[in-house]
């Protein structure tokens, strides 16, 4: 069968700047942990080693051409640009964004440019990070001065990637600095990244730029066990804690009640001002960005809770294991590519059908030399996996989802924090000695399907 997509649809790829610039004058969270410490990060690499984007973005961007992308989605990080987060402007950091954005155009690439993926300024986390107020302030003014620098010629802006993973990660399951456990600090930081979003999105409408703005959320859909009530419950506040805690602020201006009630039976709301209800409402986005990699599946709890244990969202449901799912074992992640629509239908009924994309997906995989044929690797289960993305994706546009393109995590091999260089994701090989460049077998597929903007597939 043959899948095409509708005319304009971006075919592209995803990156991030911490995870490819490499050489930095602003420290992040990342240098600090790294620094202090390196046993936490796969064989000891730190974010100083990455893909060298810094030196290599103009052969890099050729590369993008050669694979046919008509969009591509990197970000700009706020401590090269600000390295002490609120003072002086690095003119280097905004001579090299103004390079990449406007080769990227010349080339016929659309730019989307995130303002925050992950990388917090050293000196914004020395003061709190996202649990001091003065933090939100400093990002809204960095996201002020990207949208003056560059807002002329970039028309797609996302204020914040995945913005639920350095709360999970740095507040509740210790993958991120600065790996605290404690819920209600987690909740702060949620909060004040989402009224962070929202006075970017307020200063971008006061300044009257040619474009449009959104966010980046990986979604996750909870699935529950069974239809037994108690499952389903589960799989009601599993969502409510994952996806709907940023999406419904983002998309309808404000918290689901039941998760502020029921945060507040267990006291774990953050502090909030009268004011702030007004400013998330104005956070209303014009783009979602929708990054897909696993969907989550949960059962009632099979135990008490032990009340001596920090609060946690597995209070209230057991992570479920279903038998005969499909997973990716390098990641440990599942691969179930229905989801993909199960998330743009729940768009499409329950949040008034928005403009959005898929802004992610792929697959990381360890050890890909072993399927190295005639110097190239022949990455079959990519092509397989994004294929079939791509038919349940196809299906939801076909049924009236206003999803309007797709993009890969990511274009070349690149630093996967704590997991350095484990897993890979590129449409193209690096070799971490040389630096040397690759196309796999997975790029010329993917070049080819954006050329013709269809697919075929049995
Ligand atoms: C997303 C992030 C990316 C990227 C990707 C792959 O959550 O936005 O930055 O890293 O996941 O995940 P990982 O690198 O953890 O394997």
């Amino acid at each position: 069968m043959k899948y095409a997509f509708p005319d304009n649809f971006w075919w592209g790829s995803a990156s991030s700047a911490l995870q490819t610039e490499g050489t930095r004058e602003g420290e992040t969270t990342w240098d600090y942990w790294f620094a202090r410490e390196p046993n936490r990060f796969h064989n000891g690499v730190g974010p100083q080693h990455t893909s060298t984007f810094y030196q290599h973005w103009k052969t890099d961007i050729q590369l993008l051409k050669q694979l046919n992308h008509n969009s591509f989605r990197t970000s700009i990080s706020w401590a090269r640009l600000i390295p002490d987060g609120i003072g002086e402007v690095n003119p280097d950091a905004v001579d090299f964004y103004n390079q990449v954005i406007d080769e990227l155009n010349e080339q016929g690439i659309t730019p989307f440019i995130t303002l925050f993926h992950f990388d917090m300024p050293m000196a914004m986390q020395e003061i709190g990070g996202w649990e001091n107020r003065d933090v939100v302030d400093a990002y809204a003014r960095y996201a002020q001065i990207c949208f003056e620098l560059f807002g002329d010629r970039v028309l797609h802006w996302f204020t914040f990637n995945e913005p639920i993973v350095p709360v999970e990660g740095g507040y509740l399951y210790d993958f991120h600095y600065p790996n605290v456990v404690d819920f209600r600090r987690a909740a702060t930081v949620a909060y004040h990244t989402v009224l962070a979003h929202a006075k970017a999105v307020q200063a971008y409408r006061a300044g009257h730029y040619a474009g449009e703005i959104g966010i980046v959320l990986n979604l996750t859909p909870s699935y529950p066990r069974s239809w037994n009530p108690a499952d389903v419950k589960a799989a009601h506040i599993a969502d409510l804690m994952f996806n709907r805690s940023f999406l419904d602020p983002v998309l309808r201006g404000e918290y689901p009640a039941d998760l502020v009630a029921l945060l507040k039976s267990y006291d774990q709301l953050p502090a909030c001002k009268p004011e702030d209800g007004f400013l998330i409402a104005e956070g209303k986005i014009d783009l979602l960005g929708i990054n897909y990699y696993q969907p989550r599946r949960v059962k009632c709890r099979d135990s008490a809770v032990n009340p001596q244990a920090p609060f946690m969202p597995e209070w209230f449901f057991d992570n479920y294991e279903m038998p005969g799912r499909k997973m990716n074992p390098y990641r440990g992640w599942e691969i179930y590519a229905p989801g993909i629509y199960d998330i743009l239908v729940n768009l499409r009924d329950h949040y008034g059908n928005p403009r959005c994309f898929i802004s992610e997906n792929g697959m990381g995989v360890e050890n890909e030399q072993r399927f190295i044929e005639n110097g190239q690797i022949n990455d079959q289960y990519r092509i397989d996996f994004i294929s079939e993305h791509l038919s349940w994706l196809h299906k939801g546009i076909s049924e009236g989802c206003n999803c309007l393109g797709y993009h890969m995590w990511t274009f070349i091999d690149n630093w996967s924090w704590c997991n350095a260089y484990k897993n890979r994701y590129g449409f193209i090989q690096l070799d971490l000695e040389t630096q040397q460049r690759t196309i796999k077998k997975s790029g010329e597929w993917f070049a080819a399907t954006a050329l013709n903007n269809s697919f075929d597939k049995e």
